[in-house]
């Protein structure tokens, strides 16, 4: 049996009581159609480096089956996908990645129903023969013979990623100081200017570049793009082709990151997001397992935003994920993002706008909070599932994944000592 026969028979067992669940949810609500169209469109890309299991610099517990390889990388895609038909694209990291057949990579990930979102370079780690090092930063060193390489690297990675019709470069620099007195914070950051605007005149007319940022880590004096007003202060001089990619991990802590990309969308710079959570700095965990509610109101200022813009909240940004899972399955822990973000995007949804904007002028701080609270408290699980179904998903995509084994018949055909590369 094929795995959409199999998710659809399992199904079936469940249908009775999502029925009347979504039935009674549906009863309440006013714009139940309109969300569920939203949510079925909605689609999250998943990093190609989030497929194995992750570790710390301490340790790293392999829990078997992981996928060797890019084909074997598409495949896992491919099967979360097929569970909640939500994870329809791939984020590829080079050279982790290594797209050598680019027609069979390109079909296979076809077969899966998956396309290609932005591609990530990589110039924090130095690669095998390798001339130059990065041990002192890549787009910023002091040393134009490095910044080439790392610049010639991107540009690399770009042309990759055109054969696989990707639209976008997503550059995350470690590059940074240790100790203060090690550079010189503007040398650093014009470099890193003049790096970027060779990697821009490489890009192709229908793409984009969308920086990161990252106040720490693996530098811990100073990172040289390290928040969003450097990062938009970039994108502003390399021009409208660049713009800020918000990872959600990558703040210092009780920052308004909410606050954040109300603003950055207000001035058509926000790229995307890396989706994560996190309790004390970049933890990359499961999305939604620390704080559902900062995301909630995150989505509250994206959809609002993008309405105000007309955009299709679908396609206007760059939707993915950047976690690491020490001690979940994979896959699992993909599921439970891609979900966490599905509920956060629906109860966003059902904010009453209209209601909330007379509050809002009328200064009613009380009301303005029992609006927002009131979208924030209602359990849209039978939404999120009635979309899944409607497009031949699972009613519940970890339990199917259990239920199936697929992880068992992963580590058959894979061994229990394969190991993903990556992080
Ligand atoms: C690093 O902290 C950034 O979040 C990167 O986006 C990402 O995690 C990295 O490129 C994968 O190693
Ligand atoms: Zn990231
Ligand atoms: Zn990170
Ligand atoms: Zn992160």
């Amino acid at each position: 049996m094929q795995l959409t026969e199999k998710i659809q028979s399992l199904n079936e067992r469940q249908l009775a009581a999502h029925r009347h669940r979504f039935e009674f949810l549906a009863g309440q609500l006013s714009s139940t159609a309109d969300v569920l169209a939203k949510l079925r469109k909605f689609q999250v890309a998943i990093p190609s480096w989030a497929l194995g299991t992750g570790g710390t610099r301490f340790g790293r517990f392999s829990g078997g089956g992981e996928p060797r390889n890019l084909s074997e990388k598409i495949a896992d895609v491919g099967v979360l996908h097929a569970l909640n038909r939500s994870g329809g694209s791939m984020s590829l990291h080079i050279p982790w990645d290594v797209p050598d057949d680019v027609e069979a990579i390109r079909a296979e990930a076809g077969a899966w129903g998956l396309r290609f979102d932005a591609v990530n370079s990589n110039t924090f780690q130095d690669q095998p023969g390798q001339p130059l090092s990065y041990k002192f930063g890549s787009l910023h060193h002091v040393d134009s013979a490095v910044r080439k390489q790392a610049v010639r690297h991107n540009i690399e990675v770009i042309r990759q990623g055109e054969a696989l019709s990707s639209k976008a470069l997503s550059v995350w620099l470690s590059d940074g100081s240790n100790f203060p007195g090690q550079l010189n914070f503007r040398r650093a950051f014009q470099n890193t200017l003049e790096s970027l605007q060779e990697i821009y005149a490489a890009l192709p007319a229908d793409w984009q570049l969308w920086i990161e940022y990252k106040p720490f880590e693996p530098n811990f004096y100073a990172t040289t793009i390290g928040d969003w007003g450097q990062s938009l202060l970039l994108a502003n001089k390399l021009g409208p082709k660049a713009a800020t990619l918000v990872d959600l991990g990558h703040h210092l802590p009780n920052t308004n990151i909410e606050q954040i990309v109300s603003l950055l969308l207000m001035e058509g710079k926000l790229a995307g997001f890396h989706f994560n959570d996190s309790k004390y700095g970049d933890d990359d965990l499961t999305v939604g397992s620390i704080n559902p509610y900062q995301l909630f109101l995150i989505f509250c200022e994206l959809v609002e935003g993008m309405d105000q813009r007309q955009m299709d909240h679908a396609t206007a940004i760059g939707w993915m994920i950047d976690a690491s899972h020490n001690v979940k399955d994979p896959i699992e822990d993909l599921l439970q993002s891609v979900e966490a973000i599905k509920i956060a995007y629906a109860q966003a949804l059902l904010v009453d706008r209209p209601a909330l904007q007379v509050a809002q002028q009328e200064n009613d701080t009380v009301r303005c909070q029992e609006i927002l609270q009131a979208a924030y408290r209602t359990d849209v699980r039978p939404l999120v599932a009635e979309a899944r179904l409607r497009e031949n998903g699972a009613l519940d995509p970890v339990g199917a994944f259990r239920t199936l084994g697929i992880r068992n018949e992963l580590t058959a055909r894979r061994g229990s000592d394969a190991i993903a590369t990556g992080l």
